[in-house]
């Protein structure tokens, strides 16, 4: 079974021949069809983050169900799945208050990929840059078959995400002003989040035209190029000089969240979607937190419930109400998944896909 292997960091990716596991108890084997390239899988490839190498990345794919393993109740062999990255225990102190992506499980997923009996890790006990996967039963999300699926392992994160930070997480409500900084991938999710909620102006901002272009593509009303304006300044012009309601940080870097901070009006919600480098950190005066009463809040996985969430969000594009079609920029097959990230890198796609099926 060929897969992308990080064995090396700030090195390509390998395609390699791996050994799959047979799925066991309450595990269930997918042929993935597509998996997006999310940012988030190049801060493992960059940065020095706790993930173990060797290590098959991926955490944005979509499939069809080829084996089940004992005692698996939530799907067949045959079904579509959208697959849910990260442990998803169902039993833990997060779990059973409503927040399976804070997830915390008692004990670690065993391992199922190996080259020559060397144990290879699977990204968030997922990894979907692969032929196919062993994953537990909880990590998928049986979705309806009518959904094209390459499509659909959008939804798996970078939708999901994108909704989930402003309809679960912020909860924002219809008439907001709201401003998206970073309209990649993730951000031009959060842009269509907040024309499904019925934001009033939706400001988006990147440094890249062909970035603001895609977001205007996707709902955004206002669009500023942060190469060549300042945010807080227009974004206060935009918005009878208070600041906006809402204010969403797609990147991961201490700058942009002070932006996104410094973008809301009193009273505001500044909300924390990138992922920032491990020992970053952020300098904001506790005095003008309380004098100006904003909330700054973190997003973990669009606060989503996958097994309510995913088949809604289909359900939605299906109806016409989302755009997904229009978010992938190109695809790519999985020998070309480095040039894929390339092209990530240099702002060139919305979203690029990588075909497996
Ligand atoms: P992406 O590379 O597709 O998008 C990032 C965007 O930010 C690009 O359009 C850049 O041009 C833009 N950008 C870069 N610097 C600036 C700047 N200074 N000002 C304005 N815009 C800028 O990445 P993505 O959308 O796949 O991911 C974005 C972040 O979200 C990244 O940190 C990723 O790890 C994180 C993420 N978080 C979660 C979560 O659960 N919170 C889930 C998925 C991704
Ligand atoms: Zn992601």
């Amino acid at each position: 079974m060929k897969a992308a292997v990080l064995y090396e960091r700030r090195t390509p990716l390998v395609i390699d021949d791996l050994d799959l596991a047979s799925p066991g108890a309450g595990e269930v084997e997918v042929r993935l069809v597509a998996s997006g390239v999310c940012h988030s899988d190049l801060h493992h490839i960059q940065r020095d983050t706790p993930t173990i190498l060797p290590v098959v990345l991926g955490h944005e794919g979509a499939g069809i169900v080829t084996a089940v393993g004992p005692n698996v109740t939530r799907v067949a062999p045959g079904d579509h799945v959208i697959i849910a990255f990260g442990p998803k225990c169902g039993e833990c102190y997060y779990c059973v208050r409503g927040m399976p992506y804070l997830c915390t499980p008692a004990r670690p997923a065993r391992p199922r990929l190996f080259k020559n009996g060397q144990v290879i890790n699977q990204f968030l006990e997922v990894a979907t840059y692969a032929e196919r996967t062993v994953v537990s039963e909880k990590n998928v999300v049986k979705i309806r078959d009518d959904a094209p699926l390459a499509v659909c392992s959008l939804v798996a994160c970078g939708v999901t995400t994108g909704i989930g930070a402003v309809i679960n997480t912020a909860r924002v409500e219809p008439g907001s002003n709201v401003v998206v900084i970073g309209t990649g991938g993730v951000g031009l999710n959060v842009v269509q989040g907040a024309r499904l909620a019925g934001a009033a102006r939706i400001i988006a901002v990147d440094v890249r035209d062909n970035k603001l272009e895609f977001a205007r593509a996707m709902g955004a009303t206002h669009l500023i190029n942060a190469a060549r304006e300042d945010v807080v300044e227009r974004v206060r012009a935009l918005t009878g000089g208070y600041g906006a309601d809402y204010a969403f940080e797609v990147i991961g870097n201490p700058a942009t969240i002070n932006q996104a901070y410094e973008s809301i009006r009193k009273g505001g919600t500044a909300v924390v979607v990138g992922v920032a480098d491990e020992n970053a950190e952020l300098t904001i005066k506790p005095v003008w937190l309380m004098r100006q009463a904003k909330t700054l809040m973190g997003c973990a996985y669009g606060s989503a419930r996958p097994q309510v969430d995913f088949p809604r969000i289909v359900d939605l594009y299906m109806e016409g109400r989302i755009k997904l079609d229009e978010l992938i920029t190109r695809r790519f097959g999985l020998d070309e998944i480095n040039e894929a990230f390339r092209a990530m890198e240099a702002g060139e796609v919305a979203r690029g896909v990588i075909d497996l099926a």
